[in-house]
C-alpha cells in the first residue's frame, strides 16, 4: 500500500500563512504543521511509501519532508502546470509512480484522526470516508451512495448524498479503473476539474464503499476559521485518554500490535494485574509486580503505568476516566463476560468507548504459556512457592487432591464474582482421602511409596503448590528420609501430627484410643527433619492435637510455642472437630499475642461456618479443604451403581453423568 498526498496546489484562501511554503506545512497543533502530521500517522499504521506531488514551492516541501527524518520512502513527482491545472493533473503526472499498488489517497489539507485512518485502512474493499451525522456542506464534497456503493462525489450532489471527504482507500483494480479515466481526461486536455468527475463516470466498475466516520474528525484546511476550529478540536483529541490492563508477564509481537493501535487512540496508560490479581486469575506470576511493571513502561508510547488490584476495571475506571479502553475482543464471550460489561456500562456513564481489536490466539504464544506453565510444575519452582503466596495473600486456601483428576479440578476451577477471580492456591495430599481412595483405614496404612506415587501422579498434571499429610511423620529415624524425599519431588511443606502409635483419624476424637506425643519427643522429630532439609524453602508444619483430645487450651499453646520456638516449625496447625470455632478462634488469638509471623494453618471440616475472610482477619493463614472432593465424588459414584443395578442399565443414570465431551475438557491436551 502507497500513501498518495496532492499537495501541488496554490492554497490562495489561507493568505499570508501559504506566502512562503504550501498550504500544507502549516502549523495545526503545537509543532506539527498539516503534512508532519498526515505522515507521522502514516508511520504509525505502517505506511513505509509516500507519493507527494509538489508543485507550489516544490523544494521548500521536499526539503521539508527530509528534514522530518521519518522512516518513509519519499516520490515527489511536480505538477509543472500546478497554477493553471487541479489535482487531476497532478495524478497524471504521477502515474507511473501509482502502478500496480493499492492507494491510500489524501489531499494535502485534510486533517483527521487516527480512528478515521484506521477505519479506512482496516476496510477489506475500495472505500471512501463519508459521514451519516455531519450536515451536508454547501460548497464541498459530497458522496451519493447507491446500493451501498459511491456512485458520485462532487460539490453540486444534494439528493441522496452524505458529507464526504477525499480521504480514500483504493484496492490496486478499482484504482486501476479510475486511474485509467484521470488519463483519458488529461489526454483530451480536460486538465481543470476534480479528478473525481473521472470517477464518476466509471463508478459502475470502481467500486468504493462508503466508510462510515459519524462525528470524528476529518476535515479540509481551506481557510483561517477551518485552521482554528480544527486546530481546536485537535487540541482536545491529544488530550485522549486510552486504557488497557496487562496480566503478562512476557511481552510478545501480539502485545506491542494492540499497544501500537491503543496509543493511537490516544495518551496511553496501561494497569499492570497485581501479583495477587494475577495469581488468582491466572497463574502464579513468572515475574513480579514491579519487574512487569517496568517492562511495560519501557514500551515506546505508554505514557503511564498504574496497578490493577483486580480483574474487574471499575476502580481504575472511575479514577482514570479514560476516553477509551482498549481490550481483544476473546472476552466477548466466555470467562471475562461480566468484567467486560461492567467495563460498558462504566464507560456509558461519562461517553467512553470499548474499542476492541481481534485477538490473536497463535500456536506460538499458546506454546510459550504451555512452557511457563510447565516451568511452574518443576520441583524446584513449585517448592517455594507456597511460602511466597502465603507472603502474597495473607492467606492461601488448599483443596484435597487424592489423584490425577482431582488434582486437575484443584488446579483448574476458578469463578468470578464481584470483579474477582478465585482458585484454589494449594493442593492437600489427605491421608484419609489418599486411604480412602485406595480403599484403605486412615491409620497410616498406606506406605509412603504408594502416597508418593499419589503425589507424582498429581504433580504430572498440575503446577499448585503441594501440601502434604504426612501423619505422624513416623519415627524419627522414618521421618528424616520422608523430608528429603518430599523436598525432592518440589513438595512444599508436610504437616505431621502430635500423636504416636497406631495414629486413627482426628475426626474420630477420643472415641477410640489415641496417644499424644510428648513435647520433648515431637520438638526432637521437628528439628531432625528440619536439619535433614536441603533447601531453605521447604516447610515443616507442626500440628497440634491437644483440642481433639481434650487436652485443653493451655497444653495447645504450650505445644504450639515448644514447637515453634525449639523444634524449629515452620508453621502450625491447630485442629478441632467442634461445630463451634470457639476454641480455634481462641487458640489463634492467644498464639498471635506472642507470635505474629509463624503461619497459622487450619481444616475447617467441622468448623466449617467461618468464611476464609473472617479467618484471615483473626491472624490464620492457611486454610485447607481436607476432604470435600471425597466426600462429594465417592457418593455420586455409588448412588451411580447403585441406578445401574436397580434399572439394569445403564440410561437412568446418564443425567447424573459428566458428558463425555466434558470429561474430555477438563483434562488438557498436551
Ligand atoms: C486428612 O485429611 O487426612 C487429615 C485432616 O489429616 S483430618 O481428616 O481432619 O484429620
Ligand atoms: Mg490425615
Amino acid at each position: 500500500m502507497k500513501a498518495l498526498i496532492l499537495n501541488s496546489g496554490l492554497g490562495h484562501r489561507m493568505g499570508v500563512l501559504t506566502k512562503q511554503h504550501p498550504k500544507c506545512m502549516t502549523e495545526i497543533i503545537y509543532e506539527s504543521t498539516i503534512l508532519s502530521r498526515q505522515l507521522r500517522q502514516l508511520v504509525s499504521f505502517g505506511i513505509k511509501e509516500v507519493v507527494i506531488t509538489t508543485g507550489y514551492y516544490d523544494q521548500v516541501l521536499i526539503d521539508y519532508c527530509n528534514e522530518l527524518r521519518l522512516p518513509l520512502s519519499y516520490s515527489f513527482v511536480k505538477n509543472p502546470l500546478y497554477d493553471s491545472t487541479n489535482y487531476i493533473y497532478s495524478i497524471y503526472c504521477a502515474q507511473k509512480q501509482l502502478e500496480g499498488d493499492d492507494i491510500l489517497l489524501m489531499h494535502g489539507d485534510l486533517v483527521f484522526e487516527n480512528m478515521v485512518l484506521e477505519a479506512v485502512l482496516d476496510s477489506p474493499v475500495s472505500c471512501m470516508a463519508v459521514s451519516s451525522t455531519q450536515p451536508l456542506p454547501q460548497k464541498d464534497f459530497k458522496a451519493v451512495v447507491l446500493n451501498e456503493k459511491i456512485e458520485k462525489v462532487g460539490v453540486e450532489y444534494f439528493d441522496n448524498a452524505m458529507y464526504a471527504q477525499p480521504l480514500y482507500k483504493l484496492l490496486k483494480n478499482d484504482w486501476q479503473v479510475w486511474m485509467r479515466n484521470i488519463e483519458n481526461y488529461c489526454d483530451l486536455g480536460n486538465t481543470q476539474c476534480y479528478a473525481e468527475n473521472a470517477f464518476n463516470e466509471v463508478s459502475d466498475r470502481c467500486d468504493i464503499y462508503p466508510v462510515d466516520i459519524k462525528d470524528m474528525l476529518c476535515a479540509e484546511i481551506d481557510t483561517f476559521e477551518d485552521l482554528e476550529k480544527v486546530s481546536k478540536e485537535l487540541r482536545n483529541i491529544d488530550m485522549r485518554t486510552v486504557y488497557m490492563c496487562f496480566s503478562t508477564d512476557y511481552i510478545h509481537s501480539a502485545h506491542i500490535a494492540i499497544i501500537n493501535k491503543a496509543k493511537r487512540l490516544g495518551r496511553l496508560i496501561i494497569g499492570v494485574l497485581s501479583d495477587e490479581a494475577v495469581a488468582s486469575y491466572k497463574r502464579y506470576p513468572m515475574i513480579p509486580f514491579e519487574e512487569r511493571k517496568s517492562l511495560i513502561e519501557n514500551i515506546s508510547g505508554v505514557e503511564r503505568v498504574v496497578e490493577q488490584r483486580t480483574l474487574s476495571y471499575a476502580d481504575n475506571i472511575r479514577i482514570l476516566k479514560p476516553d477509551y479502553v482498549v481490550h481483544g475482543n476473546d472476552w466477548v464471550e466466555g470467562f471475562q463476560q461480566p468484567i467486560r460489561k461492567e467495563v460498558i456500562e462504566l464507560l456509558n456513564e461519562y461517553g467512553g468507548k470499548l474499542v476492541e481489536y481481534p485477538y490473536s490466539d497463535s500456536p506460538k504464544y499458546r506454546e510459550i504459556e504451555r512452557a511457563n506453565r510447565a516451568e511452574l510444575s518443576m520441583p524446584d519452582i513449585r517448592r517455594g512457592r507456597l511460602r511466597k503466596l502465603i507472603d502474597m495473600k495473607g492467606l492461601i486456601t488448599a483443596i484435597e487432591a487424592h489423584s490425577g483428576i482431582t488434582g486437575l479440578i484443584a488446579e483448574n476451577t476458578k469463578v468470578l464474582q464481584d470483579g474477582k477471580t478465585y482458585q484454589f492456591d494449594a493442593q492437600w495430599i489427605s491421608s484419609l482421602c489418599d486411604s480412602t481412595a485406595k480403599g484403605k483405614p486412615d491409620i497410616e496404612l498406606v506406605d509412603m511409596t504408594s502416597r508418593f506415587r499419589t503425589i507424582d501422579d498429581i504433580m504430572e498434571v498440575t503446577t499448585k503448590p503441594i501440601i502434604f499429610d504426612g501423619d505422624t511423620g513416623g519415627l524419627t529415624e522414618h521421618f528424616v528420609y520422608t523430608v528429603r524425599s518430599l523436598e525432592r519431588m518440589g513438595v512444599s511443606m508436610v504437616i505431621i501430627e502430635d500423636k504416636t502409635g497406631l495414629k486413627k483419624n482426628s475426626l474420630f476424637g477420643t472415641e477410640v484410643k489415641q496417644t499424644q506425643d510428648t513435647i520433648e519427643n515431637f520438638c526432637e522429630k521437628i528439628a531432625a527433619g528440619k536439619r535433614a532439609q536441603k533447601t531453605k524453602e521447604f516447610m515443616i508444619c507442626a500440628r497440634i492435637e491437644s483440642l481433639i483430645l481434650e487436652q485443653g487450651m493451655n497444653d495447645a499453646l504450650e505445644r504450639a510455642f515448644a514447637y515453634v520456638n525449639q523444634g524449629g516449625a515452620d508453621a502450625i496447625m491447630i485442629h478441632s472437630r467442634k461445630k463451634d470455632p470457639a476454641e480455634i478462634i481462641e487458640f489463634v488469638s492467644k498464639f498471635r499475642e506472642k507470635n505474629s509471623l509463624t503461619p497459622i494453618v487450619v481444616v475447617p471440616t467441622s468448623f466449617n461456618t467461618v468464611t476464609e475472610d473472617e479467618f484471615k482477619a483473626i491472624g490464620v493463614n492457611v486454610v485447607i479443604y481436607a476432604n470435600q472432593l471425597t466426600r462429594t465424588g465417592f457418593p455420586a459414584m455409588q448412588n451411580a451403581a447403585r441406578t445401574i443395578l436397580e434399572h439394569h442399565r445403564a440410561k437412568e443414570c446418564d443425567d447424573m453423568c459428566m458428558s463425555i465431551k466434558e470429561i474430555i475438557t477438563l483434562i488438557p491436551e498436551e
